[in-house]
């Protein structure tokens, strides 16, 4: 897969370099290209905002930077940034032809607070697309004529990853390719560790995961549950699962009033109607 991200800071996307991401990038898995937005500003204070039409706080990102920014990096040969070499370190474009299977085009994410919400099932979505073209926006926003612009010839998507309000799209952005990164083929060693992670499709589909343990059996005097040592594999599948819903009824209640009763069984219901006692109790929501 190929990752285009354009912003005008650079150096924010350093933590590509390391861990899950930075070998899937050492093993070509992953093509990932920075570049600087003011790289396509032509005054010489490289300028890439303005005021606002209409008036109002803060300063908008003007759309002849956007619109050359994003054509160069279409066209595929741009300068490009990459955070191995240190910030600011330019390399001529090219790179492998080979992450983007018979050309095409990028889809364009463009992270806002008022986009779309950013879940496990858009980023399984976008992890099957062959090329991302990341814009980060910062002040106000991107000139809404961009997206309607690329909106003509690509897939352009407005997203948000949560109802908080970040600086600019560069840390939207690291989310976006730490979540959809992980579910490239051979991005995790352990092929079965993004199946059961709590919003993954399938197993314990719209709950939470419960609490995790490992050794010693004793710490501080805050013992694992017995049931976990006692080799009885129904039994903490079981329990597993009762912690699941207590977690799900206390962290996520919107989560855990949508639950389907058909998914739910006997032991299910009588856990949740003994916790429904304690559903959200007026001033205690936070
Ligand atoms: C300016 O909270 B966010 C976010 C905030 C932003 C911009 C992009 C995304 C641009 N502020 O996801």
């Amino acid at each position: 897969m190929r990752l285009d991200i354009v912003s005008i800071f650079p150096e924010y996307f350093a933590p590509l370099d390391v861990s899950l991401i930075g070998k899937a990038r050492e093993r070509g898995t992953l093509d990932v290209r920075v570049h600087q937005l003011r790289d396509w500003a032509h005054d010489v204070h490289k300028t890439v905002d303005d005021t606002p039409y209409g008036g109002g706080p803060g300063m908008v990102m003007k759309p002849e930077v956007w619109g050359e920014a994003i054509d160069a990096v279409i066209a595929g040969g741009s300068p490009t940034t990459v955070t191995e070499g240190g910030p600011s370190t330019t390399v001529t474009g090219g790179g492998s032809p080979a992450a983007v299977a018979g050309g095409g085009l990028p889809r364009l994410i463009v992270p806002t607070p008022s986009g779309r919400p950013f879940t496990q099932e858009l980023a399984q979505e976008l992890a099957d697309e062959p090329w991302l073209l990341f814009a980060c926006g910062r002040y106000e926003g991107i000139d809404s004529r961009v997206m309607a612009e690329y909106g003509t010839r690509l897939r352009v998507d407005e997203i948000s990853i949560g109802d908080y309000v970040l600086a600019g799209g560069e840390v939207a952005t690291l989310v976006m390719v730490e979540a959809i990164g992980r579910l490239l083929p051979g991005v995790l060693g352990n092929a079965h560790s993004a199946v059961d992670d709590s919003f993954a499709p399938g197993a314990m589909r719209n709950l939470v995961e419960g609490p995790v343990f490992t050794k010693p059996p004793v710490w501080r005097g805050h013992e694992v549950p017995p049931v976990l040592l006692s080799g009885h594999h129904g039994k903490v599948a079981r329990w597993r699962r009762d912690e699941a819903l207590r977690r799900t009824v206390a962290n996520r209640p919107e989560l855990a009033a949508a639950l389907d009763p058909e998914t739910l069984d006997k032991h299910d219901r009588r856990l949740l109607e003994e916790l429904s006692f304690r559903f959200q109790p007026e001033d205690m929501a936070n």
